[in-house]
């Protein structure tokens, strides 16, 4: 599979997720005007996408539409990143929510590529719904990001892509969740299983390890010449003990990483060389 760019590293910023509470972590930005601060700061340490979760006024999960919108413009009005709203939301949202998503016109959107176990509950994703989740995204022009947490999730990509041909933009842009109780686990080992099994049309790819799973994962992946995804959605702890009190300090440690690998942070131009999203609306017209 070829690298583009393997001088430079993009990396993804998953700043809040779904499924950490407010009242447990205050410094998790929920909020938009934590979120807008969070993605400029994340931004300026070296992030080139923002892979979003938004709350509502409770700080719970939501897919509410204006807030979608609202958030999507606010980050573009406020950053250069490339903007991908999750389609995954929390494990009890409903898939016909979860389609809704792409109205709100993101750069970019995750697609998982299977149901997997999370934990105790189940993150449900059916061969139907994500065929017609892919078509949406191509119709809309939005590009995926395939979401991997198992083997077999890179097995049905390979099967999307022969049935429905390349992505909005012509890159297929992967990205490994590993370490989720349920899905494969956060090691060398399983990263280099499924980075050998990605279909040839695989342009680029990123990995991410849950918790503790975190910095094996990301020396497995900058060993093997791949992209980053770092955040609060992934990881709440720098150490043992010791909190995350910004998403940029796990920015930073990524760029820091990545420099001893000899990788410069690419930033949102990498970020759409990758992924090869639609231009910003302001370098458009
Ligand atoms: N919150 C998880 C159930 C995605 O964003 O697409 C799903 C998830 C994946 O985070
Ligand atoms: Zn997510």
């Amino acid at each position: 599979m070829p690298t583009t760019s393997p001088d430079q590293i993009l990396i993804t910023v998953a700043p809040t997720g779904a499924e950490t509470a407010k009242a447990d972590c205050p410094q998790l930005p929920t909020t938009l005007e934590e979120l807008v601060e969070t993605a400029c700061e994340c931004e300026a340490a070296g992030a080139g996408m923002i892979h979003v979760h938004i709350r509502d006024a409770d700080h719970r999960p939501t897919l509410d539409q204006t807030r979608l919108h609202d958030t999507v413009q606010a980050l573009r009005e406020s950053t250069d990143l490339v903007v991908q709203l999750s389609t995954g939301g929390s494990v009890h949202d409903p898939l016909d929510a979860r389609l809704k998503v792409l109205d709100a016109q993101p750069d970019s959107c995750s697609l998982t590529m299977g149901t997997t176990n999370f934990g105790n509950d189940v993150f449900s994703n059916p061969w139907p719904f994500i065929c017609e989740l892919y078509q949406l995204s191509q119709e809309r022009q939005v590009v995926p990001e395939f979401e991997l947490f198992d083997l077999g999730h890179v097995h049905a990509l390979d099967r999307l892509l022969n049935k429905f041909g390349l992505p909005y933009g012509g890159k297929v842009h992967c990205d490994f969740v590993m370490g989720v109780p349920g899905g494969m686990p956060g090691t060398a080992a399983a990263l280099v299983a499924g980075v050998a099994m990605l279909p040839a049309e695989t342009s680029s790819w990123s990995a991410t390890g849950i918790g503790r799973s975190t910095l094996p994962v990301m020396l497995a992946a900058l060993s093997m010449g791949g992209h980053l995804r770092v955040g609060m959605e992934d990881v709440l702890t720098l150490a043992k003990g010791v909190p995350v009190e910004r998403n940029a300090q796990l920015v930073e440690r990524a760029v820091s990483f990545a420099k001893l690998a000899g990788r410069a942070a690419g930033g949102p131009d990498l970020a759409r060389e990758l992924l090869q999203t639609s231009p910003p609306a302001h370098m458009g017209e």
